[in-house]
């Protein structure tokens, strides 16, 4: 029995070294069916001296592998502890992640630039409705049903007579219709061409339209206002030239370009070796235009201007199409 005891002793611890499963041998050995438990039961056969002896063996072989499992489990843990301590490192002088922050799209960044100069000179930013009537759109801005005008500014229509803007023109009518003069106001924004889209043109795009109206307005004051912005939108050395044109809402029209800010007005791939580069509308307030808004053109005078915002933007920024603006291409969009 003895050799028995020593046998199960030696296997056992053998087992636990070899790193097998430490539950498992508990069940083989120490179980109430384990192998030393069947070995106390057959102590009944023993002698009288023989069994404290055996007893104690026992005893101590019983001692000796609850311990070494103890001792192992206890390893076990500590290790997994240590596995898990490494895979969850957490090196806290690493640099961190960094977050990549957007900015405004230069269409905003033009318009913007442009409020501030505006508004500079005393003007208020208005905005209106970009589905609007064809009353507001087009009949109090000189343009009656049938006009040649309505084919060049042909917009999207919801019903007969609600479309899409296609100016911010009636932003101006509208403020014309409930505000006494003095009135001074910009009014950027949306607005809708049915135009096919190509490398300059977009059946969505971006107007900035100004009003002045009071009394003894003149073309003189247009000039002064526009020769300012100019200045301060292109650059201090910047001059104007005011060309003779014709639009249905202002008498008299002009087109207005500006000498051009990269080669000083000497001729350069930017101007297409003209020196001068359009930029805008303009033009004295049509006294019918004036009167449909309920102001007396007796009284009052007024001059309006519109320009495009894509292409001051275009021009600054030397995009060579309109279509980047719309297509949010991070790559495009970074480089500004
Ligand atoms: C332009 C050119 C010339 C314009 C006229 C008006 C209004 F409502 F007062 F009649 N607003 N904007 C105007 C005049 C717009 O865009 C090229």
């Amino acid at each position: 029995m003895k050799e028995m005891l020593n046998q199960i002793r030696a296997t056992a611890l053998e087992k636990i070294a070899a790193g097998e499963d430490l539950e498992q041998i508990r069940i083989q050995y120490l179980g109430k069916k384990g192998e030393l438990t069947a070995v106390l039961r057959g102590m009944g056969k023993l002698s009288a001296e023989e069994r404290p002896v055996i007893g104690q063996l026992a005893n101590q072989v019983r001692e000796e592998i609850e311990a070494a499992v103890a001792e192992k489990a206890e390893a076990q843990k500590a290790a997994a502890l240590q596995e898990q301590l490494k895979a969850e490192r957490l090196d806290v002088t690493m640099p961190g992640k960094t977050t990549r922050v957007g900015h405004v799209h230069p269409l905003t960044r033009v318009q913007r630039d442009m409020e501030e100069i505006f508004i500079g000179m005393g003007f208020s930013i208005a905005e209106g409705p970009e589905v609007e009537y064809d009353l507001y759109n087009f009949q109090k801005l000189n343009i009656p049903e049938n006009h040649p005008a309505r084919d060049t500014q042909d917009t999207f229509y919801i019903t007969e007579n609600i479309l899409l803007r296609s100016q911010t023109s009636p932003v101006q009518a509208r403020t014309m219709e409930v505000q006494k003069p003095p009135i001074r106001i910009i009014s950027p924004g949306r607005v809708y061409r049915s135009d096919a889209m190509d490398a300059t043109h977009s059946p969505l795009f971006h107007q900035m339209e100004g009003l002045v109206v009071d009394k003894g307005i003149t073309m003189g004051d247009l000039k002064g206002m526009l020769e300012t912005f100019a200045k301060a939108q292109f650059g201090e050395e910047t001059r104007c030239r005011f060309r003779p044109h014709h639009f249905p809402f202002t008498e008299p029209s002009a087109e207005v370009d500006v000498s051009c800010f990269a080669c000083g007005g000497k001729g350069c791939r930017l101007c297409k070796g003209e020196g001068w580069i359009e930029i805008l509308g303009a033009g004295m307030v049509h006294p019918n235009v004036l009167t449909m808004c309920g102001i007396d053109p007796e009284e009052y005078s007024g001059f309006a201007f519109g320009m495009g915002i894509e292409r001051i933007a275009m021009l600054k920024y030397h995009v060579d199409d309109i279509r980047l603006f719309y297509e949010n291409d991070v790559r495009f969009l970074e480089q500004f």
